[in-house]
């Protein structure tokens, strides 16, 4: 059991001005901040980011949203982070997101969900790699 996960609030979320709002549940939900910053992904940078899903056909659409417009990026600590965060920010899909969850109350869509989570202890190390050097951990 890992101690870190990685987020992403999401274009649609930062543009609906939900940024406060998701982070005041995530510190509420227990867990701490280690890393922040606000950025804006380049199409080479989110498709670099979401390479695993190349042959996925929203490959397109996902790397066109994600680098539609800014995004906070954050490290999170907390016991047993990668699946405690999953569950705070419930379903990929948010009509099937359990009451409560983030992506219930802020996500629009499939494709517009709000946050992302990583899905596993080595992917969280990799994707708070992709956007943080060792200087900017506290
Ligand atoms: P999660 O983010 O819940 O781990 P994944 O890994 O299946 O979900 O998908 C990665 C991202 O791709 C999702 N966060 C979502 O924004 C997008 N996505 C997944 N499925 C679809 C879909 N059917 N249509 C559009 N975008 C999708």
């Amino acid at each position: 059991m890992g101690n870190r996960t990685f987020t992403m609030i999401k274009p649609d979320a930062v543009g609906n001005r939900f940024e406060g709002a998701i982070l005041n549940m995530i510190c509420e939900a227990g867990f701490r901040i280690v890393a922040i910053k606000k950025t804006q992904l380049s199409a080479a940078k989110a498709g670099e980011f979401y390479a695993v899903h190349k042959e996925r056909p929203f490959y397109g659409e996902l790397v066109e949203f994600m680098s539609s417009g800014p995004i906070v990026a954050a490290i999170l600590e907390k016991d047993n982070a990668v699946e405690d965060f999953r569950k705070l920010i419930g379903a990929t899909n948010p009509a099937n997101a359990e009451e409560g969850t983030i992506r219930k109350k802020y996500a629009e869509s499939i494709g517009r969900n709000a946050v992302h989570g990583s899905d596993s202890d080595e992917n969280a190390q990799i994707e708070g790699d992709f956007f943080f050097s060792g200087l900017e951990k506290f």
